[in-house]
């Protein structure tokens, strides 16, 4: 005889195996970016590091570490498609001076590019 609780249980069981999996996929590590090269990462809703020292003409390499679409707005202009978990994103930075990177669905995460000539 099955006892009356067991559907409940079951239920329970399922969501926390539900959530163990959910935990452990976590987002693949970057792959394919220079080694020394300058990078950010977006985690946590917040870019990391939140100031960045490039020269001018260098490749910025941005991530995706999170599972939160986001995207990147250049200086309120230009931007970048939206970025799902794990993606890459590049973008040289030609002009020497103080740059803005934000993100449309996330307006706490700013980020300060500090390039210099
Ligand atoms: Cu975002």
């Amino acid at each position: 005889m099955i006892p009356r609780a067991a559907p409940a249980l079951l239920a329970l069981l399922a969501l926390l195996l539900l959530a163990g999996g959910c935990a452990e996929s976590r987002v693949p590590d970057p792959v394919g970016v220079p080694a020394g090269a300058p990078f950010v990462a977006q985690d946590g809703l917040a870019f990391s590091p939140q100031t960045l020292r490039v020269r001018a003409g260098e490749r910025v390499w941005f991530w995706n570490g999170e599972t939160a679409v986001h995207n990147l707005v250049f200086d309120g202009v230009a931007r970048s498609p939206d970025m799902e978990a794990g993606d890459l994103f590049v973008w040289r930075f030609a002009e020497a001076g103080d740059h803005a990177v934000t993100c449309d669905y996330h307006p706490q995460m700013r980020l300060r590019v500090v390039v210099r000539p």
